[in-house]
């Protein structure tokens, strides 16, 4: 299994530069809204600790890399096209974006900070990033509304002619998001409503849609262009308003991260993609030398670009994603002399056996116990894994 991250927002908000600073892709960026019409997927990382030195150890990795003791785990980004207000009705490039976002498990909604874009993503000034990330909120909810009601309707036919649950055709008809009929059943209560569509008014159905949608597509918001000073004023006002005290927000700059990822690969300078400062090693002209040295006090103010940080909130904050390492309780070290191969991503609460299960069907088959690398301790099927555990499956083969 692995994790897709989608890159949601208005046009020309920086989702495209954003996907390739992170991923080192090369898909067209451009200050014109609808640059990008087709998804792509690409590979980015999140930083995990390495185990290998606590086991006095340099680990091996089998995908991704590790540098300075810091594993960078692959995992997947997706750049869908921009949506404007009214998608959900067919504007912009309307619905298919929406499809795009199925086959996402968390979303990044890029802003732009900066206020040099309208709501549609043509150029203008002094627009404001509140508006922004209201609206995408509510085109998210207006979808998930429409499928809601579907969900509803399917009940009725239904309730017709069989026995139905609500919990069970709402399920079925939002599969796309991953829900199931206990955590439906967990939502509508949670709100204080019953079991039956014919008491939910207008507002509790919106209510409803809003907090399935917050469940099963969580966000951050990567608040990017912060190398402007209209961004970093905009930022100043809204991060740490209350009103948006159910959303994290990541200051980014995609531009900076794709420039020092750009010099690092000239061998310009030595940089490790989520760091707050890098080092000049080789001869730059005095204007690379000036545009690096604001780069350079960008990422000590805001501790790095924001791109590593952005995925890492989506990932281990939103979803609670954990990263498992598959060790042995004799050493980290391979009878093949590999040492610590793989680091997994794993949903949240996932247990020894989910953890067997996801290595292998026969290994979760056959499975006896889990072993606590670190500490020798054995544990049982049920324990829920912590980040950055390394356990080892026993099993009868
Ligand atoms: N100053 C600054 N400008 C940026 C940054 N990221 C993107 N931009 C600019 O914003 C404009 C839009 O960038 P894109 O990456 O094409 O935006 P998009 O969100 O993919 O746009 P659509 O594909 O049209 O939805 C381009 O002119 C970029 O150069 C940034 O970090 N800082
Ligand atoms: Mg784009």
């Amino acid at each position: 299994m692995s994790y897709r991250i989608g890159l949601v927002g208005k046009p020309s908000v920086g989702k495209s530069s954003l996907f390739n600073a992170a991923t080192m892709n090369d898909v067209p960026e451009g200050a014109y809204p609808f640059t990008t019409i087709d998804p792509s997927v690409g590979e980015a990382y999140v930083r995990v600790e390495c185990a290998a030195p606590e086991f006095g150890d340099t680990c091996t990795p089998e995908t991704g890399f590790c540098r300075h003791g810091t594993r960078f785990v692959p995992t997947k980004l997706v750049d869908v096209a921009g949506l404007i207000p009214g998608a959900h009705e067919g504007k912009g490039l309307g619905n298919q974006f929406l499809t795009d976002l199925n086959e996402t498990d968390v979303l990044i909604h890029v802003v732009d900070f900066s206020g040099t874009t309208d709501v549609e993503g043509e150029a203008t000034e002094g627009h404001d990033p509140r508006e922004d990330i209201a609206f995408l909120e509510e085109e998210l909810d207006m979808w998930y509304l429409e499928i809601l009601e579907k969900g509803i309707e399917r009940y009725e036919n239904a309730y017709r002619g069989a026995e139905a649950e609500i919990e069970e055709s709402l399920a079925e008809q939002m599969n796309a998001f991953r829900t199931n009929a206990e955590e439906i059943t967990q939502v509508v209560l949670s709100l204080g409503l019953e079991l039956d569509p014919e008491t939910w008014d207008a507002a509790d159905r919106l209510e409803l849609a809003r907090e399935i949608r917050r469940r099963t597509k969580p966000m951050v918001i990567a608040a990017n262009k912060m190398d402007t000073p209209e961004a970093q004023a905009n930022y100043e006002g809204i991060a740490s308003d209350p009103e948006y005290d159910h959303l994290s927000f990541v200051p980014v700059s995609a531009h900076a991260e794709k420039a020092l990822k750009t010099a690092a690969e000239r061998g310009v300078v030595e940089y490790t993609p989520g760091d707050d400062d890098f080092e000049v090693t080789g001869d730059l002209s005095m204007e690379q030398r000036r545009g690096l040295e604001r780069i350079r006090d960008f990422a000590s103010e805001y501790g790095g670009t924001g791109v590593q940080r952005a995925l890492e909130a989506a990932l281990f904050d939103e979803l609670g994603v954990v990263a498992v390492f598959p060790g042995s309780a004799r050493g980290v070290k391979t009878s093949e002399g590999k040492v610590l191969r793989d680091c997994f991503l794993l949903p949240s609460n996932a247990t020894t056996e989910d953890f067997a299960y996801f290595l292998h069907t026969d290994i979760g088959d056959g499975l006896l116990y889990g072993v606590d690398c670190r500490t020798k301790r054995q544990i049982g099927s049920g324990h829920e894994l912590s980040h950055r555990d390394v356990v080892e499956i026993v099993t009868t083969n």
